[in-house]
């Protein structure tokens, strides 16, 4: 198949050993002439064959019969989760020996460049449906190491709705369309989802992050990431350790409005795919820190939560992170369905130097991700499928079955053999051979859960009390819009019963803005998880109150904030602009990493005072505030005037504004600002203040202008105008 053609990749987007590995299979028909899928050179690939000019068409017509079959089945399953994602390419390297807790050895060797490929996804909507979506984030990530596959398949959330695999198909149909009328698409505020959630307590702390502002973010690289379950690390010795993974965006981690986020829903619904494809063309390669938290086995019960609970976290405070490695995404797939839809992850893909532990969700999942590829890519020999190939050899005595790729040599098949001189032979330990972490179990069988996991609220107030105050606003509003599309009030009212377990006031203002009542304090929340012979008063929450109050790391308002590179910057101009006005302060944004795009009313380019031409991004019509993380808007008299008294500049920048962005204007456009909304609302004179209001900046390069902005970008955004009042935008 391979062409030994460049790909488009190949200029800017490196190489590894896994892009080496997809190579034969690469088709590229530059140059070339059609075929059918059997080779045979095709002459008319317009008409079908006819009995006549004007007659019906032939069976005996194969090249259009092999043409319209393979269409009739160019689709297959989507996810039942997670069916909604973009991939990339990328690389991974460990910065120090991690021997002392790891024997994995692409933990250990710093030399090695190890190939990833990632999956960022929504869980809940369809292939199709939107990227901003009210979701947990899926973050998974192939490693092709040496010694085989690792897969860390995880969220942006570190905790889980459910703490027993058993749950999940129940988890998922509730928060899934209705099955009556498949509706609401990729979104949870509907009375299912609701419904299963005010009766599984298990859930709250999962429900806050759901409802924070972690389920919007403003990129995929602006995302943290995280294993969830608590696995294991298994070092030479055989000594084990406890360990929980996660990622840290070197970008900060960011999010967009919900408002910002509805909007982007109708004019982008690929944001975050663009924003990733972009970046990466761009050359801005997108970099996290893989983070380990490490508990010693005898840890096992010093905390005040089970280790194997996946709907708690190990505060950072009690079990800092720490950082081993770095993260690039620099490659963007060359075929969407070849590698994004058909990579398969299996939490279960694992290398010597990892291993499980007894968390009850993940075990369920070391079932279920084999499972659902026998169905969605056909078969078992889904690990042929390129993008699924580890980068070392397989051998072993699997054959045949749908779709079989490879052409095994020999008569045996089997093993013990003596006819192919017993190979291929089990490896040794020292030869990298897989061997289980001999965990002690001395047990009866039960259906039961463990009294440790009971405590279903610590963790949830703990989350809440960490928040700043923007993001607990935020927290309310989130509930009071999901609940707000909750048509059963029972519903409604026992969530409000959840919620004044987490935080008073929190349930306090939900309350309000539904104008039910405030909830009594309840003594237990109801709880469905209970076997059909259970007692449920052995099955009661405690309504623990954890000794941490609050957590640092659980607040994005603590995220860096010292940077903007790559965040996307829109000038709002027209024609008779002042060149140096716009190109100034262009030339410092992009200095300091920022995308500059610049909008008119009109496309293609603007004439500017100076008679300069200077090319346009976008015109407004296709543009939209709600795509960029600033607006500026340059002097020159007639593209003032222009901005002025063009409506759907004033509604970029009362947008802008009210999604709380950085704003800034040159002095000789500060009328441009008069004619917005928050202008009239806002006392200041404009023309005398070079900061009017919190990310509101007016003036010129001479007094430093393009450093103020700067500062303001990678502010991110200035929450607190949303306290006084919205802008109706
Ligand atoms: Fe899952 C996909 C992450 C619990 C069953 N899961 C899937 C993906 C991610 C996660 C990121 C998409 C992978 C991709 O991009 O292809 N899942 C999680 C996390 C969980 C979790 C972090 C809890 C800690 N999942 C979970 C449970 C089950 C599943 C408890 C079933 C018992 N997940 C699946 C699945 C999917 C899947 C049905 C759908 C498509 C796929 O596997 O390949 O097997």
């Amino acid at each position: 198949m391979k062409t030994n053609k460049p790909s488009d990749n190949e200029a800017k987007q490196p190489d590894n050993a896994k892009i080496q590995n997809l190579d034969p299979h690469i088709a590229d028909a530059t140059g070339e002439l059609l075929t059918t899928n059997h080779g045979l050179r095709i002459n008319d690939d317009q008409n079908s064959l006819k009995a006549g000019e004007r007659g019906a068409t032939l069976l005996e017509d194969f090249i259009l019969r092999e043409k319209i079959t393979h269409f009739d089945h160019e689709r297959i399953p989507e996810r039942i989760v997670h069916a909604r994602g973009s991939g990339a390419h990328g690389v991974f390297k460990v910065y120090k020996p991690m021997g002392d807790v790891t024997k994995a050895q692409f933990l250990n060797d710093t030399s090695i460049e190890t190939p990833v490929f990632v999956r960022f996804s929504t869980v809940a909507g369809s292939r199709g449906s939107t990227d901003l979506a009210r979701d947990v984030r899926g973050f998974a990530v192939k490693f092709y190491t040496q010694e085989g596959n690792f897969d860390l398949v995880g969220n942006n959330m570190p905790v889980f709705f459910i703490q027993d695999s058993i749950k999940f198909p129940d988890l998922i149909h509730a928060v899934k369309p209705e099955p009556d009328n498949e509706m609401p698409q990729a979104a949870s505020a509907h009375d299912t989802f609701w419904d299963f959630i005010s009766i599984m307590p298990e859930s709250a702390h999962m429900v806050m992050w759901a409802m924070s502002d972690r389920a919007l973010p403003r990129s995929y690289r602006m995302m943290e990431g995280f294993g969830v379950h608590t696995f294991r690390f298994v070092n030479a010795e055989g000594v084990s350790n406890f360990v929980k993974f996660h990622w840290k965006p070197l970008l900060g981690v960011h999010a967009v409005a919900w408002d910002e986020a509805q909007k982007i829903s109708g004019k982008d619904p690929d944001f975050h795919r663009r924003d990733l494809w972009d970046a990466i063309e761009n050359g801005d390669f997108p970099e996290w820190e893989l983070g380990v938290q490490i508990v010693p086995e005898a840890d096992e019960f010093k905390y005040e939560f089970d280790l194997l609970d996946p709907t708690k976290i190990i505060p950072e405070e009690l079990v800092p992170v720490q950082r081993i490695g770095k993260m690039t995404l620099n490659r963007n797939p060359d075929n969407f369905f070849a590698e994004t839809e058909q990579v398969a992850f299996h939490v279960g893909h694992i290398v010597p130097g990892i291993d499980f532990t007894n968390d009850p969700l993940l075990q369920g999942r070391l079932f279920s991700y084999t499972d659902t590829q026998l169905l969605r890519l056909g078969g078992p020999n889904f690990h042929e499928i390129p993008i699924n190939r580890p980068i070392v050899p397989v051998h072993n005595n699997q054959r045949d079955g749908h779709m079989r790729q490879t052409i095994n040599r020999g008569k045996t098949s089997y093993n013990p053999n003596t006819l192919g001189n017993g190979y291929p032979l089990q490896a040794k330990v020292s030869e990298g051979g897989f061997n289980t972490y001999p965990e002690r179990i001395d047990a009866r069988k039960v259906r039961a859960r463990s009294k440790s996991f009971f405590d279903h609220f610590s963790q949830a107030k703990l989350f809440f009390n960490s928040q700043s105050d923007p993001e607990k606003n935020h927290i309310v509003d989130a509930l009071s819009f999901e609940l707000g599309k909750v048509t059963v009030p029972a519903i409604r009212e026992r969530m409000l019963g959840i919620l004044s377990l987490i935080d008073k006031d929190l349930a306090g203002q939900v309350a309000f803005a539904l104008r039910l009542p405030v909830p009594k304090s309840l003594e237990q929340p109801i709880n469905h998880s209970v076997p059909a012979d259970g007692d449920p008063a052995d099955f009661e929450s405690y309504i623990f109150e954890g000794s941490l109050t609050s957590s640092e790391a659980l607040s994005m308002a603590n995220t860096p904030k010292d940077s903007i590179k790559t965040r996307k910057i829109a000038f709002l101009a027209a024609d008779g602009v002042d060149a140096a006005s716009l190109l100034t302060v262009k030339a410092a944004l992009e200095g300091a990493g920022a995308v500059v795009e610049i909008l008119a009313p009109r496309h293609n380019y603007i004439v500017a005072e100076n008679d300069e031409k200077i090319p346009v991004s976008h015109s407004l019509l296709t543009a939209a505030s709600v795509f960029y993380d600033a607006v500026y808007v340059p002097g020159g008299t007639n593209s003032v005037a222009t901005i002025e008294a063009d409506a759907d500049a004033i509604h970029f920048l009362n947008e802008a504004f009210r999604h709380c962005k950085a704003i800034a204007a040159h002095t000789d456009a500060v009328q441009v600002l008069e004619a917005t909304y928050f202008a009239k609302k806002m006392p200041a004179d404009f023309s005398d203040k070079s900061i009017l209001a919190e990310g509101v900046i007016v003036g010129t390069d001479t007094d430093g202008l393009a450093d103020k902005f700067i500062l303001a970008i990678a502010q991110h955004r200035f929450w607190e105008r949303e306290k006084p009042r919205k802008v109706p935008a």
